[in-house]
């Protein structure tokens, strides 16, 4: 079985950033989703005995998950000294780091630790999504600017998926590769060797409850999902979990589309763009997929603001396609 890094090394060669630094960037993302993916599965037990919003044996606050990841994956990379700033999820600002060492870094992130914290408590799928670029500025703290690139600039992006197994699946922009988490000896393995989202899927996963806040768009689609058509498959079927990594996974190894629309009240829908429909998007596309706003490539999209908001639908090409031929035909 191929490991990981022996993988990374062996593929360094097809990569335009060929750098050893690189290598030992996503190597240091894994090391910290082993850290996070052990503290996850303990997480009911911590529950249990109380350990959570409380005190623990030690006499120290315990943090929650979602700020415990935070610190691992910053504390992972600011030793590795590749990245000279993160946007995260947790952190209202830019995460800058003061040494020296990291400052020379060539790299900024995008990530969201755990996404879909929510459901620790409830045994799903969570997830970590990472989005790595190169800096613009070549030295000193990174800056928002460095942040501030469409998603067709990223290097790589990848997601921890911490499910009924752990699995870490990235590309560097020359296809989509998965590796398990072999628990017993601790190593990422490759399982999912060049991953490719069926063209014959028939998922469609969207939280259905705000149908009402919906516009006609998505409306009008999901009748046509719901729709009795053998030759393409209809009716489809629905698949959703709520987290975000989970739901996109398992469209992307059977087939389907994951769509978080804008609604009246939200327009720009929930998920953020940075660091979790840009590194989601990149992946979609290296698989065969697709993934929009509904109305544009998700990744042509210049941000404006590190947490900034899109609606968001990938997966399956014609899908995806189909959709965004329902919402023009009823843009508001
Ligand atoms: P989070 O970053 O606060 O965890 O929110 C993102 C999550 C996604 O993982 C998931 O797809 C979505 O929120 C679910 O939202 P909803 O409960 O509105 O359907
Ligand atoms: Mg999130």
């Amino acid at each position: 079985m191929k490991t990981l890094i022996q993988f990374i090394n062996e593929t360094q060669a097809d990569f335009q950033y060929a750098t050893g630094e690189f290598t030992r960037l996503l190597n240091d993302i894994g090391i910290a989703a082993k850290l996070v993916n052990r503290e996850i599965n303990k997480a009911g037990l911590a529950d249990i005995n109380g350990y959570f919003g409380s005190t623990n044996i030690q006499g120290e606050e315990q943090k929650k998950l979602d700020v415990f990841a935070n610190d691992c994956f910053l504390s992972a990379m600011r030793y590795g000294g590749m990245v000279c700033a993160v946007a995260s999820e947790e952190n209202d600002e830019l995460y800058t780091y003061e040494n020296a060492f990291s400052q020379k870094g060539k790299y900024v992130v995008a990530m969201d630790p755990l996404d879909g914290s929510s459901n620790i408590e409830v045994n799903v799928p969570i997830g970590t999504i990472f989005s790595i670029y190169r800096r613009k500025g070549v030295s000193g703290p990174g800056t928002v600017e460095d942040l501030l690139q469409p998603g067709n600039q990223q290097v790589a992006s990848g997601y921890v998926i911490y499910g009924s197994s752990t699995m870490l699946v990235y590309s560097t922009g020359n296809g989509v590769n998965g590796f398990t988490l072999d628990p017993s000896v601790g190593l990422f393995l490759l399982s999912h060797p060049d991953m490719r989202i069926p063209e014959g899927g028939n998922i469609y996963s969207i939280n259905e409850a705000n149908y009402i806040y919906f516009q006609q768009g998505v409306k009008n689609y999901l009748k046509y999902c719901q729709q009795d058509d053998k030759s393409t498959n209809r009716p489809y079927t629905t698949r959703y979990i709520g987290s975000l990594v989970a739901d996109f996974h398992r469209n992307l190894i059977r087939g389907g589309i994951y769509i978080y629309p804008g609604t009246v009240k939200n327009p720009n829908g929930k998920l953020r763009l940075l660091y979790e429909c840009n590194p989601i998007a990149f992946l979609a596309e290296q698989a065969g997929g697709k993934a929009s706003n509904g109305y544009e490539r998700i990744l042509d999209i210049q941000p404006t603001e590190l947490h900034q908001r899109v609606p968001f639908f990938v997966g399956t090409s014609h899908m995806v396609e189909m959709a965004e031929k329902f919402m023009r035909e009823y843009a508001e």
